[in-house]
């Protein structure tokens, strides 16, 4: 049978997420946009609020979140600032590849601070020139007795250099491809690690993005995840997972988007009637509606396979391109029915599509989410 109800729990907790995008997101989202920095305090809040490292599990402190629990938040995020959204879900990025393969004590020990305080992670495996192409990177793990030493350098990641700890991809012999590859928890008082922020970007500027460089940087091998070899897999097995939240924030934004020209097209005369009135303006509406709701279920069915522990690669891909796209078109429409007032800063929509550009390339590009969905099929 199917059941599309969600459990008392989860409307509560996505009452929660919604209050807290009402009080805190919407009315700090245009300036922490401007001044391309997170509002002050809001990491604070967020933890307080448990909407901080949410799938952190119950027994090391945390509130234990299914994905489509997770996801329930991303998309209320996603309608106030994905620059906002990305800070704290970029977290969840660095997290998740801990939980999937780091023994218990290694959760135990590396964990600890999470419960205690806002703590950011953050997921190191783009470079700059490897950024499709993940198993072709370059920085190299070397091992030096009980330790691995770390150099070289990684591209476009978020919350870069304020994170407590970087799970860090890399390769012990480039010419291995991804069976040398690794994954090795870095936290940030390692020495010989130097952040170059990166200003300017389309959107998403309430999120820092970072150029992080590893100068012969030492971490004990205790804080390698799985063995050599299996970086690339945890990398893929986690990206699995974190493109479902993508797609569900993309989802928030068209909600965004909608509920934006839905409020203008009623206010805004021409013709001597309301712009509501015109059918090229309420088609436009009703696409909007038919993408929120189908990329919704894409994304929660995706979300419900991880849980279940079964394969969701392609779903999550399929999830993630369609709820961008969709997104994407949401607010450029958005844009349309506002006309020129659209174009400027003053009303949200343009800044809804500056940001949710980004949803079509991070965790993969859309390109790539498609190159999954084909293998999966001729595979099949
Ligand atoms: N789960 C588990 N294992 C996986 C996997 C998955 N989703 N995808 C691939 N693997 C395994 C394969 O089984 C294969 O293992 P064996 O060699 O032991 O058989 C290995 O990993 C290599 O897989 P494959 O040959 O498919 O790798 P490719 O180099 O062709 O790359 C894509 C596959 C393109 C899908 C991958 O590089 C990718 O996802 N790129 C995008 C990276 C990305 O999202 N970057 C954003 C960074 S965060 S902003």
């Amino acid at each position: 049978m199917l059941d599309f109800e969600l459990s008392e729990e989860q409307k509560q907790l996505q009452a929660l997420a919604r209050d807290f995008t009402r009080k805190e997101i919407l009315p700090a989202a245009q300036r922490a946009d401007r001044e391309e920095r997170m509002p002050e305090g809001l990491l604070e809040k967020a933890f307080a609020t448990g909407l901080l490292n949410p799938e952190l599990p119950e027994e090391l402190g945390g509130s234990g979140l299914s994905l489509l629990d997770e996801i329930l938040i991303a998309e209320e995020l996603g309608y106030g600032c994905m620059g906002i959204y990305t800070t704290l879900m970029a977290s969840a990025l660095g997290l998740t590849p801990i939980l999937l393969a780091a023994t218990p004590e290694q959760q135990r020990r590396l964990l600890a601070p999470l419960r205690e305080r806002p703590c950011l992670l953050a997921f190191a495996l783009s470079e700059a020139n490897n950024g499709s192409d993940a198993a072709a990177m370059r920085t190299l793990a070397r091992r030096d007795g009980g330790d691995f030493v770390i150099s070289g350098s990684k591209m476009w990641i978020s919350n870069g250099g304020e994170a407590e700890l970087t799970v860090v991809f890399a390769t012990t012999d480039p010419s291995q491809g991804h069976r040398s590859s690794v994954a090795i928890v870095v936290p940030r008082s390692a020495p010989g690690q130097q952040a170059h922020p990166i200003h300017h970007k389309l959107g998403q500027r309430a999120s820092l993005t970072s150029e992080l460089v590893f100068d012969e940087v030492r971490v004990p091998a205790e804080n390698l995840l799985g063995e050599v070899g299996a970086g690339f897999r945890i990398a893929m097995q986690t990206l699995d997972r974190t493109r479902i939240p993508v797609a569900a924030a993309s989802v928030g934004v068209a909600r965004r988007a909608r509920d934006e020209a839905l409020r203008y097209a009623k206010e805004r005369q021409a013709f001597g009637r309301p712009v509501a009135d015109f059918q090229a303006i309420q088609f436009k509406l009703a696409d909007m509606e038919i993408g929120i709701q189908s990329g919704r279920w894409l994304a929660y069915r995706a979300a419900w396979l991880a849980d279940q522990g079964r394969p969701h690669s392609a779903e999550a891909a399929a999830a993630k391109a369609y709820c961008s796209d969709m997104a994407f078109s949401a607010a450029n429409e958005a844009i349309q029915i506002f006309g020129g007032a659209g174009y400027v800063g003053e009303y949200p929509v343009e800044k809804l599509l500056r940001d949710v550009k980004l949803n079509q390339i991070y965790e993969g590009t859309n390109e790539i989410m498609r190159v999954i969905i084909a293998r999966s099929l001729l595979r099949a």
